[in-house]
């Protein structure tokens, strides 16, 4: 049976600190479904929608996309699911996306997951990464780098004091990482 409110992890974390690469891993080990608002964007450009070139401008700066836009997208992918059990890749990235998101959906999110990654490792990541994304290059990490501590942090602070929050070394193997990641997910049984 459906749950009325869905279960939702947020999966934070800066530029190249493994959001992605950890998602995957937690979507084949515990079936919840990934939702990444970045890929959403990325799929908005690709459609020619009437938001593409406002939103590659956007990403080509490493700034945020307006809350609206995003939402709305994020609410779509979850109403259109079959699943009730969600993890939200790279999305809220300010108190704006945060509040927009939880006015709208009108729940918060059970869970918060943070990749705590030093930025040089984060910039070495991104800059080897080669799939031809637009914002992978020096200036526009440069720029992500920036967004991420000053509008980001402070959503990751807020759910922090809500007692909602797992901060995961995002250091070592893929495999290291997702060794830290598998309790929590273990213990909540979801
Ligand atoms: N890699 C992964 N783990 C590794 C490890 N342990 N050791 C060595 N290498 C590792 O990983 C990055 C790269 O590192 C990959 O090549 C991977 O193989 C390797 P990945 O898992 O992709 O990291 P991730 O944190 O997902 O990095 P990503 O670059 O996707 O993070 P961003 O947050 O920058 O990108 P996102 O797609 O979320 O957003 C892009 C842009 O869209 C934003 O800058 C913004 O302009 C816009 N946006 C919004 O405006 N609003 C939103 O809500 C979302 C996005
Ligand atoms: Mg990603």
């Amino acid at each position: 049976d459906r749950r009325r409110i869905p279960f939702v992890t947020f999966v934070l974390g800066g530029p190249g600190s493994g959001k992605g690469t950890q998602c995957t891993k937690i979507v084949e080990t515990f079936g919840l479904t990934h939702i990444s608002a970045g890929d959403l964007l990325r799929k908005e450009i690709s459609s020619n929608s009437e938001n593409g070139s406002m939103i590659l401008n956007t990403i080509k700066e490493g700034k945020i996309v307006p809350s609206e836009v995003t939402v709305k997208l994020i609410k779509k992918a979850i109403e259109t699911s079959e699943n009730d059990r969600f993890l939200i890749d790279g999305f809220p990235r300010s108190e704006e996306n945060r509040i927009a998101y939880e006015r709208v959906i009108g729940a918060e999110p059970d869970i918060v997951l943070f990749f705590d990654c030093p930025e040089q490792e984060m910039v070495k990541r991104v800059l080897n990464r080669n799939q031809g994304r637009i914002d992978d290059n020096i200036d526009t990490v440069k720029e992500r780098l920036k967004v991420f501590a000053e509008l980001n942090l402070p959503v990751i602070k807020h759910y922090s004091k809500k007692g909602k929050l797992y901060k995961i070394d995002g250091t070592g193997s893929e495999d290291e990482i997702f060794e830290r990641v598998r309790p929590v997910f273990a213990a909540l049984s979801v």
